[in-house]
């Protein structure tokens, strides 16, 4: 260990241990901007610096290591005007918008700027720089405004290290560096997976979500239109923190007392149809294990992973599920099943999801996804353009009473809602397989190793005769490692679960800021506390799901469901 002096306080740390880790050991919150933990460790943008005795410049804390005796000083005069300085630097080119910047009252440069007593900024914005001027708003999904960006590179750092997909880096050099594509393209002309990471973790609005709350507020508007609406199951545990409450709070029965007051017509639920995903899915997996299908079998339902795949492994596509997405199988149901039982004309369905997820809009746009005659799924809204158009109407969190969601589609289980971890779908899957093969009910249905933060996650079950081995990864940086197994033939799993985002869709890119490790597992702690609270935990035993079996799909995989719930991939 090493023992130095911070502001007159001694701390015993790690060798290794960077200035600003010894200082939260004794409670020193050192201002930070660029700095990710063990993402985004580069000390580029100076706002962590300290005064280190002896030292001929300050440092940046979050990457200067500590040393035997080292006296540091966090808030001296010298490192104080140098914070405000680097500030009003950046200030300086930076647009005053902030009133009207999606990331108003929530981005990390306004705070810092109020937390640091900055009060004017004396130097003005120098004359536009290449590139710098131009808003992409090419891709369905995410919008990159470079004129907001202060070149801190957390997202490129996201997209390199956790998603290993590497779409955006700094182009240009000296004033005129952007963070972009290659050649400043487009995010829709290059390999962007969608997943809006980078949205996630951008301090400023220089990347943030496509805002669709305009054509919601049309259709919500238009006396013409029914509008119907689904929500995630990652939702319920994340949308109570856009009215400041904790990260994995379940928000379920107030989320859909507040979509009626929005004006929705039906307010129904995703988690149904990740249960009727759960039929398919199963029947497929079973029917490729018994009569030698492609194995192992990958899940289908995350987009951003699904777009990855086409683009990277479109050799491997036949692993995948041919199960849509619950949001599209949802979609498509809206427009049949739903439409035909309550005798209204398909074309009048305006059909919206709340997703955390910047893909799925991406996703319902999708060409393929059109099975019931019409776009399945109109607009899909991400957990924070939800928390912004009810924030509009002065919706009352607190004071909302919970309430159900509408038939037919709105009933589901705990193996629904843990859809929204990572290794939900497979645990969910595993529910139901096993009783499905052995015909008795499962000793323990909680399939905890899949559970948890761990990258990639393995099991071997016992399910009748058969010994069944799975596994499941969450981030494209994993589900990498897995796909280069599969091509190597090393991969000997029967079932592969994979999601796109880190903690899975409680992580997601649509998700309320921040989102961090922390406050992913708050997340995941919520959702297996709502699976324990369901009264059904197996989609199996969901009699809404029987029933639309009985009164409108048949059978599992026949015909009806072969058309509007399974589709085909893009090579
Ligand atoms: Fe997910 Fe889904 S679980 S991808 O993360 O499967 O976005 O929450 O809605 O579709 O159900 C996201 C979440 C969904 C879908 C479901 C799946």
């Amino acid at each position: 260990t090493v023992t130095l002096t911070i502001d007159n306080i001694k701390v015993e740390v790690e060798q290794g241990s960077t200035i600003l880790e010894a200082a939260k050991k004794i409670g020193i919150n050192i201002p930070t901007l660029c700095y990710m933990k063990d993402i985004n460790a580069i000390g580029a943008c100076r706002i962590c610096v300290v005064e280190v005795v002896g030292a001929r410049a300050l440092q940046a804390a979050c990457v200067a290591p500590v040393a035997e005796g080292m006296v540091v000083k966090t808030n001296s005069a010298a490192v104080r005007a140098s914070r405000k300085m680097t500030l009003e630097l950046i200030q300086s080119n930076h647009p005053q918008e902030c009133n009207t910047c999606l990331r108003n009252n929530n981005c990390e440069l306004q705070s810092l700027s109020e937390a640091m007593g900055l009060k004017e900024v004396r130097f003005v914005r120098p004359a536009q720089s290449h590139g710098k001027d131009d808003i992409d708003n090419s891709s369905p999904s995410i919008v990159r405004d470079p004129r907001k960006c202060i070149l801190c590179r957390r997202c490129v750092a996201v997209c390199e290290k956790v998603q290993g997909v590497k779409c955006i880096s700094a182009v240009n050099r000296g004033f005129e560096t952007i963070v972009a594509p290659p050649f400043n393209q487009g995010l829709i002309d290059v390999n962007c997976a969608m997943c809006g990471q980078c949205s996630l973790v951008c301090p400023t609005g220089a990347i943030t979500e496509v805002d669709d709350t305009g054509k919601v507020w049309r259709a919500l508007d238009d006396p013409n239109k029914h509008v119907v609406v689904q929500t995630a199951p990652a939702v319920r545990v994340a949308i109570a923190e856009e009215f400041g409450l904790e990260p994995g709070t379940i928000g379920t029965g107030k989320m859909v007392a507040a979509l009626r007051r929005l004006g929705f017509d039906s307010v129904m639920d995703t988690d149904f149809t990740a249960d009727l995903t759960i039929i398919e899915e199963g029947n497929e997996f079973i029917k490729r294990v018994t009569e030698g299908g492609v194995l192992p079998m990958i899940t289908s339902c995350s987009p951003g992973w699904i777009k990855y795949i086409e683009m990277y492994y479109p050799d491997l596509l036949a692993h995948l599920s041919t199960c849509k997405s619950p949001q599209q199988m949802f979609g498509a149901l809206a427009k049949t099943f739903y439409a035909e039982k309550k005798g209204i004309d398909p074309a009048n369905i305006y059909s919206v999801s709340i997703m955390p997820c910047t893909a799925k809009k991406f996703e319902a746009q999708r060409d393929e996804l059109t099975d019931s005659g019409y776009q399945d799924v109109d607009v899909v809204l991400t957990t924070r353009e939800l928390g912004r158009m009810l924030r509009e109407i002065g919706i009352d969190w607190d004071n909302l009473p919970e309430e159900e969601y509408d038939a037919p589609m709105g009933l589901s289980t705990g193996a629904a809602v843990i859809f929204g971890a990572t290794g939900g779908v497979m645990e969910a899957a595993v529910r139901t397989v096993y009783e499905v093969i052995t015909k008795e009910p499962m000793p323990d249905i909680n399939l905890t190793p899949v559970r948890g933060m761990e990258g990639i996650k393995e099991a071997t079950l016992k399910v009748g005769d058969l010994e069944v081995k799975v596994a499941v990864a969450h981030t494209l940086g994993n589900a990498r490692k897995l796909l280069d197994k599969i091509r190597a033939g090393e991969a000997d799993y029967h079932f592969i679960e994979i999601m796109c985002c880190p903690g899975g869709c409680i992580g997601g890119g649509g998700q309320p800021i921040p989102t961090n490790l922390e406050v992913r597992l708050k997340r995941i702690s919520g959702i297996y506390k709502a699976d324990e609270e369901m009264p059904i935990r197996k989609s199996h035993e969901n009699p809404a799901i029987k029933a639309i079996y009985e009164e409108f799909l048949g059978e599992p995989l026949g015909e009806k469901s072969h058309k509007l719930l399974h589709t085909h991939y893009i090579p």
